[in-house]
């Protein structure tokens, strides 16, 4: 096995997985991905808890490391390849800042579109996190306001963590529309090379990447 190369674990359906997926797509950077079977439940089983002891996806493995939490799989893919990690050093702070809101908040974004596609909830468990979602969007658009990225004067992994786990918005029922900085936002990350949306970024098979050059 070679020890450089990144294996990133994860599964077409989930944002937490886009997130470092979108990571590498954007950076050009060769990896092997592996699929773990949500729906028949893999990443409960003691292999993959072994990798992960949460039980869930991404889990990020490279030079004998194994990395989870998709914030923190940003985080590292950041320090160690150096890629959209921020300008400055107050850059550097700002953008993981935004990670630990991102991890207290879009989360509700996450939640109204898996109880939307995947689980049906009582009504007030959707009245309860729908507008917990929509304030955390509309967040995200005020600090937009009048700029084209969340950190500094360029993209950083600020941007792909938090768009990254509200990609599915919209399978939550949340319109884009309803917030332009967002929605000039995302066509702005859309325009970057080696962007994809989830469907067609994550396989639903094990697969070797190979560098965009
Ligand atoms: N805080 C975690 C959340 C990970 C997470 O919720 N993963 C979901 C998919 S998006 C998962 O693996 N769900 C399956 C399960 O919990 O059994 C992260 O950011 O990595």
């Amino acid at each position: 096995m070679n020890d450089d190369r990144i294996t990133l674990y994860g599964s077409f359906t989930s944002s937490s997985s886009y997130k470092p997926m979108l990571y590498l797509a954007l950076s050009g950077m060769p990896f092997s991905f592996r699929t773990v079977n949500l729906k028949n439940g893999v990443q409960k089983q003691p292999e993959y808890l072994a990798i992960n002891r949460y039980g869930q996806v991404p889990a990020l493995r490279h030079r004998g490391l194994t990395i989870v939490q998709s914030n923190v799989v940003l985080d590292y893919l950041a320090r160690t390849t150096g890629h959209f990690a921020g300008a400055t050093e107050q850059e550097q702070w700002t953008a993981r800042e935004w990670l630990s809101w991102e991890a207290d908040n879009i989360t509700n974004v996450a939640k109204v579109r898996h109880y939307s596609r995947f689980r049906a909830v009582d009504p007030a468990v959707m009245d309860y996190f729908r507008p917990l979602a929509e304030a955390a969007i509309g967040f995200v658009d005020r600090a937009l306001e009048g700029r084209a990225w969340l950190v500094g004067s360029g993209p950083t992994i600020a941007d792909i963590g938090c768009w990254g786990r509200m990609v599915f918005m919209a399978e939550g029922g949340l319109d884009i529309q309803r917030w332009p900085n967002v929605l000039a936002w995302s066509e702005r990350l859309k325009a970057m090379p080696g962007f994809a949306l989830p469907y067609d970024l994550i396989p639903k098979k094990d697969q070797e990447f190979v560098s965009r050059a």
